[in-house]
């Protein structure tokens, strides 16, 4: 009797055990989207896009090729068939994108099944799933063709994650001018990297590519030199690809090392070659007029028509021609955008008699930039922006100088540290932000995917999240080559500024490591010092291995703009074995530790002497890794323990 019951129980409990567990629905996981969404609230059951996807017809005024990268990133994540039709059905019994304008009824109607609204703001958007009956209705909606553009981003990151919650994002930018200025001295981008840079920003939702390379003589040195036939055509094809990625491709002219401000031969000369790029399609300009002579007319001319050169006069001769030309634009196309420029004294906000005389005359509407409290500032705060506004006279646009490598500060170096120090809040004083990038565009993807987020959402901007993501993203996804992407960044995580004084310090993270080493061999017992040597041996394995897991996973243009560096670190790596080696070697009182440290100063040697890639910087120089850290350790650790 006993024993029946006691069956009885069992099967009563295994019967529950296991209605249960049919009943029990399976854990999906919050998505994690860079920029980071103003709001994304996930909501019950999975998101699924089925094999087959119907998609609701967009409506009219949808710009064709946002449907094109919406069916090609379907048929990226594994759907095989996309069908058409004009309506939402009651029922769903697979997946159902509806994908358009906010104003369209369809939209309407999905966001409204959804739950969800698109911001009323410029770029806005919302993208949302939610499972109804047995299938998914997924809405994609944009406040405009920028807002869709970017809820079709947003779908591309959230098709790379798995066993994704449903979800209702609704997002827009905090910041309206967000992107990089091609800035630096040295050598150009090629056409090839702009084009796929220009993609990159369309995916981080950035906005704006500033044309302006020192080194391009048709735009600075020979401004007045109309531009070749085949450059022309290429710029063309530069501005069409920006166009299909909601980015401003915005041409700058750098005529003051040579303008005369008052000769109309000039003005003519300026007006000749916007016009040259309008017919290519540009339909944003910049004036650059920093790291020029002020003090001193080009021309007697100016002399005469200005009086006296001086800060003062300058000032003035440049607000003019800026009004002229901003008049020229204006008739031009009555669409136009403002005008951009750079002052002379873009590198602080103090008010001097230079910008007072420039901001009295300059047309409000013209977008004044500066560098922040120094060509490289360390930080920016809302108080310093604050300040900028008022100095010259509106909301500034941000021409932040990281990660570019054009000062001898830098020689040698690639800027890989998260984008930091820039205070949340400044959306409010900034109208946005341009990131000055390297000579080597892929490897600033990093800083400049950082650039992006915050000015996407500067509340929310968590660097070290934001520098993981834009790892994987470099790693197409591949955890071990994030990881070894990471170990590599980490290895050129300093960033100097004009002075002696860095503003970000140099691998932290293998810092942490060899001063635990330290700190254990110094202060720990015979099993912890142990323990952390061989901690060490791990770690510089990894380090060792990380150039060749590089070079297998991420794109073969990083790999050739990296190379000296992927050489080197892997001998820096060779040598942090031998390191690790000679240590335990010592710990034993083995005799091989002496000659285990002696090969490990060799590789270090060998490290040394590679040199950056002729030309591709503008001060070439011996490669740096993790300087001051590694090579101190590997010099110091033969000292560390004697026997
Ligand atoms: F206009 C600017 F905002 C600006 O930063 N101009 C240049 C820029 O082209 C360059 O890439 C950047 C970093 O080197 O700094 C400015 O160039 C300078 C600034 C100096 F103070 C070059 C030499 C200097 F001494």
């Amino acid at each position: 009797m006993r024993s029946l019951l006691n069956s009885l129980i069992l099967i009563i409990i295994s019967f529950n055990c296991c209605f249960a567990q049919h009943h029990q629905s399976k854990p999906f996981y919050k998505p994690l989207i860079f920029p980071e969404p103003v709001s994304l609230q996930v909501t019950r059951g999975a998101f699924v896009i089925t094999p087959s996807v119907t998609l609701v017809a967009p409506s009219k005024n949808v710009s064709p090729e946002i449907e094109e990268l919406l069916i090609a990133a379907l048929k990226k994540s594994g759907v095989q068939y996309v069908k058409s039709v004009q309506e939402i059905p009651k029922e769903l019994n697979h997946t159902y994108i509806v994908f358009g304008l906010k104003d369209s009824k369809l939209i309407q109607q999905a966001l409204e099944r959804s739950n969800a609204v698109v911001p009323d703001k410029k770029e806005a958007y919302a993208v949302s799933g939610i499972s109804t009956g047995d299938g998914e209705l997924i809405t994609l909606a944009g406040k405009d063709n920028d807002g869709l553009f970017y809820a079709v981003q947003t779908f591309i990151q959230l098709t790379k994650q798995e066993s994704v919650s449903n979800f209702v994002i609704q997002d827009y930018p905090a910041m309206p001018i967000r992107g990089t200025i091609e800035g630096f001295y040295g050598k150009p981008w090629s056409m090839e990297s702009r084009q796929a840079h220009l993609k990159f920003l369309g995916s981080v939702k950035a906005n704006t590519y500033v044309y302006s390379p020192k080194d391009d003589p048709y735009a600075r040195a020979e401004w007045r030199e109309d531009y070749p036939k085949e450059t022309l055509k290429e710029l063309s094809a530069l501005v069409e690809i920006a166009k299909n990625n909601h980015v401003n491709f915005v041409y700058a002219i750098s005529p003051g090392p040579t303008i005369c401000f008052s000769d109309p031969a000039d003005l003519d000369a300026l007006k000749r070659k916007f016009e040259e790029l309008y017919t290519i399609g540009v339909k944003n300009f910049y004036v650059a007029l920093d790291d020029i002579e002020y003090t001193q007319w080009n021309c007697d001319k100016d002399e005469a028509h200005y009086g006296e050169s001086g800060k003062k006069a300058a000032g003035i001769a440049q607000s003019e021609l800026l009004n002229k030309l901003q008049a020229i634009l204006d008739e031009l196309d009555p669409n136009m955008s403002p005008l951009i420029m750079v002052p002379t004294e873009y590198y602080d906000a103090k008010e001097s008699d230079y910008k007072n005389a420039l901001i009295e005359n300059l047309d409000p509407k013209i977008v004044v930039q500066w560098t922040g409290t120094d060509v490289v500032p360390p930080s920016i705060s809302n108080n310093d922006a604050g300040k900028a506004a008022k100095a010259f006279g509106r909301k500034t646009l941000l021409w932040d100088n990281y990660p570019v490598n054009d000062y001898g500060q830098t020689k040698g170096r690639l800027l890989m540290a998260p984008y930091r120090y820039r205070e949340a809040g400044l959306s409010k004083e900034l109208s946005g932000i341009l990131s000055n990038p390297m000579n080597q565009e892929m490897p600033s993807r990093i800083a400049v995917t950082g650039v992006a987020s915050f000015a996407w959402n500067d509340r929310a901007y968590d660097p070290d999240l934001i520098w993981y993501m834009a790892a994987r993203n470099l790693a197409n996804g591949d955890k071990k080559a994030t990881q070894a992407l990471l170990k590599f960044f980490d290895t050129q995580h300093l960033a100097p500024t004009f002075g002696s004084q860095p503003w970000q310090e140099q691998a932290p993270r293998l810092k942490a490591l060899l001063d635990k080493v330290r700190r254990e061999i110094a202060f720990g017992d015979t099993a912890s010092r142990k323990k952390v040597i061989t901690e060490l041996k791990t770690y510089a394995e990894e380090f060792k291995n990380a150039p060749a897991i590089i070079r297998s996973a991420v794109d073969p243009v990083f790999i050739e703009e990296t190379k000296p560096w992927l050489e080197a670190m892997e001998l820096w790596g060779e040598s942090l074995v031998l390191t690790a080696e000679g240590l335990q070697a010592a710990m034993n009182s083995n005799t091989k530790a002496k000659n285990l440290f002696e090969k490990a100063a060799a590789f270090a040697e060998r490290a040394t002497e590679i040199e950056s890639i002729p030309g591709a910087t503008r001060f070439d120089g011996k490669i740096k890794i993790a300087d001051g850290v590694l090579d101190v350790f590997i010099n110091n650790a033969p000292g560390l323990i004697t026997f």
